[in-house]
């Protein structure tokens, strides 16, 4: 770990304990306080308000047992949160600013960065103008320079990025605004505005960015239809039923697939089962029409033999099912 980055680590570690000992002092603040009004009350509360009591409920729940940094932090530096409890607070209500910037040093005040406090690039008041992070703010830590929103660019966060345009642009402020999506780089908020169209998009004759058309070459594969999108396309697959199509389903086939048929304009599959010609002509052979094709196979009771369909040989087991007595519904069927 670097020297800086030590630094930004002390900060944290300090900011959590002030956290922390907010935190605890909200946690008492109602206790020993009955909710009612007496003067007892009053009197006993204010003396715990201040007392070493509160100061040790508080001060004990200030870092998690396995936080070495900060349990370090509290050990090294309890005498200053005493003090301050005692004798500061009336003056410096502010802990963190008390604590952490002023005292122990290991902070800096907002907007500010390193081992002096300098200020962040385009000052302390709007880091980075308000449109990015600067390195190291309020830490002793960092460079100060600035990281930009994606919207911004430059030392000091004021340019616009390329996809972005200066919407409003003053001494103190400035405002990018993304261009229109057919632009890369723009001057304005409409497609008109484009200085470069982005991939996908081309200038019209009224020099605005459109739409390009990309399946106009027919860039896609045979067994493909072309779809064209807002700055792109795709390339899809046609439906099975076809050899080449203009767009989806089974209506938009050049020609049909082998197994089809086109039947009021649909490539539909043929039902070679129901053709005048039988197409399975085995003995014990049926058929069964699939999609784009059909099957020749064994009658029910029949297999599979080395191309002819023989009866099934019964096992031992299915013999003696079939003996059996036949069941009452079975007997009611005769
Ligand atoms: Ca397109």
């Amino acid at each position: 770990m670097g020297a800086g980055e030590r630094r930004r680590l002390a900060c944290t570690t300090c900011r959590g304990i002030v956290d922390r000992f907010n935190q605890g002092l909200a946690d008492t603040a109602k206790k020993n306080f009955g909710g009612g009004n007496t003067a007892w009350e009053e009197k006993t509360l204010s003396k715990y308000e201040s007392s070493e009591i509160r100061l040790v409920e508080i001060t004990e729940n200030l870092c998690d047992s396995s936080n070495f940094e900060c349990n370090n932090m509290v050990e090294e530096h309890e005498e200053h949160i005493e003090k301050w409890w005692f004798k500061l607070k009336k003056k410096y209500p502010d802990l963190f600013k008390w604590f952490c910037i002023e005292t122990l040093e290991v902070c800096c005040p907002p907007g500010t960065y390193g081992p002096d406090c300098l200020a962040c690039r385009g000052g302390s008041e709007r880091p980075c103008h308000g449109n990015g992070r600067c390195d190291g703010d309020g830490t002793r830590g960092g460079d100060g320079t600035c990281s930009c929103n994606k919207e911004y660019t430059g030392e000091f966060c004021l340019d616009c990025s390329n996809g972005y345009y200066s919407s409003l642009r003053n001494d103190t402020h400035s405002v990018c605004t993304a261009c229109h999506t057919a632009c890369k780089t723009c001057t304005g908020s409409s497609n008109k505005d484009c200085q470069d169209c982005k991939e996908g998009w081309i200038k019209n004759e009224e020099t605005a960015c459109v739409d390009l058309d990309e399946c106009a070459s027919s860039p896609c594969k045979d067994e493909q239809y072309c779809l064209n999108t807002d700055g792109s396309f795709s390339c899809k697959a046609c439906d099975a039923s076809c050899v080449g199509c203009t767009g989806e389903g089974s209506d938009k086939c050049k020609t049909c697939a082998s197994g089809y048929t086109k039947e009021d304009e649909k490539c539909t599959d043929t039902d070679e089962c129901n053709l005048s010609e039988k197409v399975c002509t085995k003995e014990n052979e049926d058929c069964v029409n699939t999609p784009g094709s059909y099957k020749c196979v064994c009658s029910e009771g029949f297999e599979d033999k080395d191309g002819t369909c023989v009866q099934t040989v019964k096992t031992g087991k299915e013999v003696e099912t079939e003996t059996t007595e036949p069941s009452h519904t079975e007997h009611e069927d005769l």
